[in-house]
């Protein structure tokens, strides 16, 4: 066979060869068998200068044509591989970022925060503005001008978180009724909720709990006002006419003072181990402003009265939904604060 018959069917075995390359791998070692250093194009090239003179032009030439050629073919199949390749990757990973996560968990508005939102929305729904103020204050608000007297148990360093000589963390958030008054002349009617700080940690009390008070300050309110929305608030927060009794009490700040029970929701008054066979469960105090705070704040006692409540987001919580114990509200186990979830 002469070089010029070699040489074509060398470039028709490789051409065919190539065009059955279906994998990168096979195309290199195709490459590597016609064009490598030891390829059997390579090997016909570096006889070429052992070939006569006359045969030696036209067989360097379509050596040369065929490289080329050659070259050209595996560089067009290359890229064409290694697209279907890459589709034929991207295929097999494709995924469904639409799809849900496995054993995802929503998350929730806490118990204590979703009663504390439920009982302001029923005081908005009465007329009531929402007030607020620092946790951490001045005692003069939280004690003095509330009409504590100097030798009050509550001021004791026992009982409440002192600062210093003058700020104490908030033992309740009649802080922000005093702060309010100070600024706002009547009429007021204002709700202020949040956290306040006691030295106290039992089955039923925490050093830190939440609680929701008001104030209504004009002309002429009197404790039927008082006993009108105290009526409202517990018939909605427990859905139905609750029964309702007022105690009397004390507390400095009112005069006179009340607390509030209502008909235990566990016996519905027949007696039972929640109500201590009582057949109530105190619920809030309440009771009507005592003309010392208005002299404090520099309202006039003659011509306004205020009726004035208070009551724990923890307590009601508790009653609303039968837990027995405050410190499971503070755990934070999501299997505890989950049953919660969407209730009201
Ligand atoms: C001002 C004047 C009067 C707020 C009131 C109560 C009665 C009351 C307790 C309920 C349970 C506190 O969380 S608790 O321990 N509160 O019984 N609070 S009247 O009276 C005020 C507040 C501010 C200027």
């Amino acid at each position: 066979m002469n070089p010029v018959e070699e040489l074509n069917n060398l470039r028709e075995e490789a051409l065919r060869e190539l065009a059955g390359a279906e994998e990168l791998k096979v195309l290199e070692s195709l490459r590597v068998a016609f064009l490598g250093k030891k390829g059997k194009l390579t090997t016909i090239l570096k006889s070429i200068g052992k070939l006569p003179q006359d045969e030696r032009k036209e067989t360097g030439a379509l050596s040369n044509k065929i490289k080329k050629e050659l070259e050209a073919c595996i560089k067009e199949k290359s890229s064409t591989l290694k697209a279907s390749s890459l589709e034929m990757k991207m295929a097999d990973e494709r995924m469904d970022i639409t799809l849900p996560q496995h054993g995802s968990v929503t998350g929730a508005a806490h118990p204590v925060n979703s009663v504390l939102i439920e009982i302001c929305e029923i005081f908005i729904s009465m007329g009531f503005s929402m007030a607020e103020g620092p946790e951490v204050d001045f005692e003069k608000y939280n004690f003095e001008m509330l009409n504590f007297p100097e030798d009050h148990p509550a001021r004791d360093m026992q009982d409440t978180f002192y600062i210093n000589n003058e700020l104490l963390l908030r033992a309740h958030t009649s802080t922000v009724q005093i702060r309010t008054m100070l600024v706002q002349p009547p009429p007021v009617a204002i709700i202020a909720s949040g956290k306040v700080y006691r030295k106290d940690a039992d089955q039923t009390h925490s050093p830190m709990f939440h609680q929701i008070e008001g104030l209504m300050v004009d002309r002429a309110v009197t404790f039927k006002d008082l006993r009108g929305i105290v009526r409202i608030l517990l018939d909605n927060i427990f859905h139905k006419d609750i029964p309702i009794r007022f105690r009397p009490s004390f507390f400095p700040f009112t005069e006179p003072s009340a607390e509030v029970d209502i008909g235990c929701t566990v016996c519905n008054g027949a007696g039972c181990k929640m109500c201590k066979d009582s057949g109530w469960l105190e619920i809030m105090g309440c009771g009507m402003v005592d003309p010392n705070v208005f002299d404090s704040v520099g309202i006039d006692p003659l011509r306004f009265t205020g009726l004035a409540f208070g009551m724990g987001v923890e307590r009601i919580a508790m009653l609303k939904y039968r837990i027995p114990d405050i410190r499971m509200l503070f755990t934070n186990n999501m299997r505890f604060n989950l049953q919660f979830r969407g209730l009201r």
